[in-house]
């Protein structure tokens, strides 16, 4: 963005950090590292400034000792001080499927940069278990939304989504193999079986009063007491599960499964497309829930469906169509169960792979009208602010802001406006040279 004078200002601030000490009395393994080791290695690959490379070793250093424990399995939510003072830590019988399954891309980086094997060995031990374990979980292909990581057991454990708690894990898997520079086909392997399940049980077309074909990613929810395969999806929609149409069509694209899967890719990203432009400012809730198609092909409107999964969503004696109303629901959408909107990338990220890969120039004037609404509701005197209720006429605001914002939401729209030469993901993955960290053995 040519910010070069404020970027070296901040590096010169980052000497100042000590990243040994803390003021919390718990540190966020999962968030430290793809937001703060992840955001300075980035940054170092970009600028090749060696304080980052020595800052991003000194952090990492830091948190490979949450993974010295009986089972080599991470603490995640990590106690600092008695880590320092040498007490014995072990890891939590109930962990969150994101925080454990996606640590693969930065501590392999690290591993990239530093030529030091240890941060890849440390994550490689956990995927291990993941690949050991995938097809034993009560959705197989896919595992639970928490899982025990101090029984090294990935399956117990009941709940599968692609949205919060567990995305990452999955977008991390074609991600890490290009990371790898296409050597090592585990992660394929993963990913391949994660993505016929999603297709089976996880992604649905909703009912849409305009014909649109699209995909939405849902979640299977469990009580443990059925078997999973005698349950239907749930439609509940995450802003956080727009990511997939950007996995999916980078997975189609670099294990060539574009016959397969570019077409879900394009449904998926229409589908939060969809959920932008149907919205009344043109922007997309944290979670919603639509009326699913009884059948997947043959799918018409049914205005009194419609009504009626509206008014079982909320409480009181309205009907449906007045509740509808009231809570200002686009066709098709049968309940906003959370109004935020937090300033959120994942849409914009998958937007902004697929205008990449196909080079459909009409997705960065979707981007735009996307952003010129995000950017007219959000922004501040000084700087920009996540929505309480994006559907409100006068949206109030949220005194915050998440670094994602600048880190990712901003950094896409910024990629998909600007015109750089086109990245070649066959080029990347089948360039092995640029990758000369593999795994050892
Ligand atoms: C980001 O911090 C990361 O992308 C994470 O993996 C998921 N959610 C947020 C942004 O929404």
């Amino acid at each position: 963005m040519g910010l070069r004078e404020e970027f070296s200002e901040a590096v010169r601030a980052l000497n100042e950090i000590d990243f040994s000490t803390s003021t919390l009395e718990e540190i966020n393994v999962f968030e430290t590292t793809i937001r703060y080791l992840g955001g300075l290695m980035a940054a170092y690959d970009l600028s090749g400034d060696l304080t980052l490379l020595y800052k991003s070793r000194e952090l990492g250093d830091m948190l490979y000792k949450a993974f010295d424990t009986p089972n080599r399995m991470p603490v995640l939510r990590w106690d600092l001080k008695a880590a320092i003072k040498g007490e014995p830590q072990e890891a939590a019988d109930s962990v969150l499927l994101a925080e454990i399954g996606s640590l693969t891309l930065e501590f392999t980086r690290l591993s990239q940069i530093t030529q030091d094997p240890k941060y890849y060995d440390a994550i490689q031990r956990v995927m291990d278990i993941f690949e050991e374990q995938q097809m034993e979980t009560t959705l197989p292909g896919m595992w639970p939304i928490a899982v025990n990581a101090k029984a090294r057991n990935f399956v117990s454990y009941t709940g599968f989504t692609i949205g919060g708690m567990a995305d990452s894990t999955y977008e991390y898997l074609p991600k890490q193999y290009m990371m790898l520079g296409g050597a090592w086909p585990q992660y394929r392997r993963l990913y391949e079986k994660s993505l016929k399940t999603m297709k089976r049980s996880i992604f649905y077309r909703p009912m849409t009063n305009d014909g649109s074909d699209i995909l939405f990613p849902g979640q299977i929810t469990s009580d443990g007491q059925q078997p999973v395969s005698n349950l239907t999806t749930d439609t509940q929609v995450q802003h956080l599960g727009c990511f997939a149409g950007g996995m999916v069509a980078v997975g189609a694209k670099i294990f060539r499964r574009e016959a397969q899967d570019m077409d879900v890719a394009k449904k998926l990203v229409e589908g939060c497309l969809w959920a932008y432009e149907k919205m009344p400012n043109g922007i997309m809730p944290e979670i919603l829930h639509t009326v699913q198609c009884p059948d997947p092909i043959e799918c018409d409107w049914n205005e009194m469906s419609w009504y009626e999964q509206v008014n079982k969503s909320y409480p009181g004696t309205d009907s449906g169509k007045e509740k509808a109303k009231k809570y200002h629901l686009p066709r098709g959408v049968s309940k906003v169960d959370d109004t935020r909107y937090v300033l959120r990338p994942e849409a914009i990220e998958s937007v902004f792979i697929l205008y990449r890969i196909t080079g459909d120039a009409s997705l960065r004037e979707r981007a735009w009208t996307m952003f010129e609404n995000i950017i007219k509701l959000t922004k501040t005197n000084i700087a920009h602010a996540g929505l309480i209720d994006c559907l409100a006429s006068e949206p109030p605001k949220n005194d915050r802001m998440e670094s994602f914002w600048l880190a990712e939401t901003l950094k896409y729209f910024y990629l998909i406006f600007s015109e750089p030469s086109m990245i070649s993901l066959d080029e990347y993955v089948l360039n092995t040279e640029a990758h000369p960290f593999k795994r050892p053995g």
